[in-house]
């Protein structure tokens, strides 16, 4: 159900996250135009994603429930896994600068997907649309 190319629609409340995530307003300014593009392929419990933004192009490969690193396009490295629930993809993070965790679930809702981000009490949203 996650496998496509997904273009970025909407944010909600991003612009906060990121503020408690402690970037600068330069880049949250930048990335909140950052034309955010992921293409994910599921295989069984393997995920191939490519993301691509006005920051970055990167591939990521990951196992559910199997630990792998992951740099913000600022630089901060995380270090977690995603797992699925039912129709849930859910991904517990920890900052290795502070040790504190960022937790984010993935969830297909009509013909969106959306990405929902929580730091250090603050929440977010990112909805994509299909391209
Ligand atoms: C992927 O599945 O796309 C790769 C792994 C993603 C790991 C966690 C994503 C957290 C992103 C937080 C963005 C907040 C920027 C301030």
């Amino acid at each position: 159900a996650f496998n496509g190319t997904w273009k970025v629609d909407r944010s909600e409340n991003y612009e906060k996250f990121m503020e408690q995530m402690g970037i600068n307003m330069v880049k949250r300014k930048m990335a909140a135009h950052d034309n955010l593009k992921i293409t994910i392929e599921q295989t069984g419990d393997k995920f191939h994603v490519k993301e691509s933004s006005t920051f970055r192009s990167i591939e990521i490969n990951f196992t559910l429930g199997v630990t792998f690193e992951y740099s913000l396009a600022d630089g901060t490295e995380l270090s977690g896994a995603w797992n699925q629930e039912g129709d849930t993809l859910k991904g517990v993070f920890t900052r290795k600068d502070n040790g504190k965790p960022l937790t984010t679930i993935r969830i297909i809702q009509g013909d969106e997907l959306v990405q929902s981000y929580s730091y250090e009490g603050v929440d977010a949203k990112r909805i994509f649309k299909r391209s």
